[in-house]
């Protein structure tokens, strides 16, 4: 496969700092030799650039922090990966959250300007779905699956042109923190999220099982993956932890099946923290779970 790296070392979007390192820890773990072992060609585009938060002054838009910057790193963001090819598989690096309107937009665009119909696998401890008027902290990065459907403010809500992510073509995975009125958005946009009581439920073979069987229609998939979906034990880099989350094994279990499924095109890495980390841990687990995607194998 042709593998494009894409940093977005954004940390406006988060309410604390150091998550714009966060690409550059992907790098120090090894991410493109790891992929080069496993057969990929891969190409290492280096940065968006975004500004840091001490040149710019924060102030609350309409209910949203850094509005004005993270809308246009949002755009750059979405030409730059729309410019990729189809047949390229771009992984982007956060970075807050809040880059994935930007990535998944650019992702359905890639090869064709009108879009392609696109699914999203979201594997976070949040679901990101408020809105400016639902969110309690003004955060962003806490408002991305929102704004790829539409709702919000439109200066974000509006990236694609006329494509728009299907509120049906979205499947959440380890979530276990929502606000109450993200709670209520999410059940009036039908979201289908597996929870981690889901998680220990089901498991996550099943749980790999009817998320294929929901996307059967979707021509792309993306996965966007937030650090912060795994549990703290083994990926405490993240800026909003939440105890009670994934297992290495789940987190690499899930990984494998969808690898196995073939239907994967596109990926995000996000929310890796390495001022809140212990030893780039958390950024070499991550790195462990894009080899897991793209082919890594056990025996
Ligand atoms: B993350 C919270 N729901 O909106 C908010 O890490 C946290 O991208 C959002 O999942 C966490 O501020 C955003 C309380
Ligand atoms: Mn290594
Ligand atoms: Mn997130
Ligand atoms: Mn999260």
């Amino acid at each position: 496969m042709n593998i494009s790296i894409l940093g977005i070392p954004m940390d406006l979007g988060a309410g604390r700092r150091g998550v714009d390192m966060g690409a550059s820890a992907l790098r120090n773990a090894h991410l493109a030799a790891h992929l080069r072992r496993l057969g990929h060609t891969v190409t290492d585009l280096g940065d968006i650039p975004v500004p840091i938060p001490e040149t710019v002054d924060k102030h609350l838009t309409g209910g949203l922090v850094f509005l004005e910057q993270i809308q246009h790193t949002s755009q750059v963001t979405t030409q730059r990966v729309a410019a990729l090819g189809a047949d390229v598989f771009p992984i982007t690096l956060g970075g807050d959250h809040s880059i994935s309107m930007g990535t998944v937009t650019g992702n359905a665009l890639r090869g064709q300007p009108e879009g392609v119909r696109t699914g999203v696998i979201w594997v976070d401890a949040h679901s990101d779905y408020n809105t400016p008027q639902s969110s309690p902290s003004g955060n962003i990065h806490g408002m991305p699956v929102a704004h790829l459907t539409g709702l919000g403010d439109p200066v974000l809500s509006n990236l694609g042109g006329l494509w728009q992510l299907r509120a049906e073509d979205i499947v959440m995975i380890g979530i276990r923190s929502v606000d109450s009125l993200e709670r209520e958005l999410l059940r009036e946009a039908g979201i289908k999220a597996y929870t981690m009581k889901d998680v220990d439920q089901l498991g996550m073979t099943r749980i790999h099982a009817e998320t294929m069987e929901r996307l059967s229609a979707v021509e792309r998939i993306h996965v966007s993956f937030d650090a912060d979906a795994l549990d703290p034990s083994v990926a405490p880099g993240v800026g909003t932890p939440v105890p009670g989350g994934l297992t290495y094994r789940e987190g690499h279990l899930l990984m494998e099946l969808l690898c196995e499924s073939g239907r994967v095109t596109s990926m995000d890495i996000v929310e890796v923290n390495p001022v809140l980390d212990t030893h780039n841990q958390t950024a070499e687990v991550m790195v462990g779970m894009a080899a897991s995607l793209l082919g890594q194998r056990i025996l």
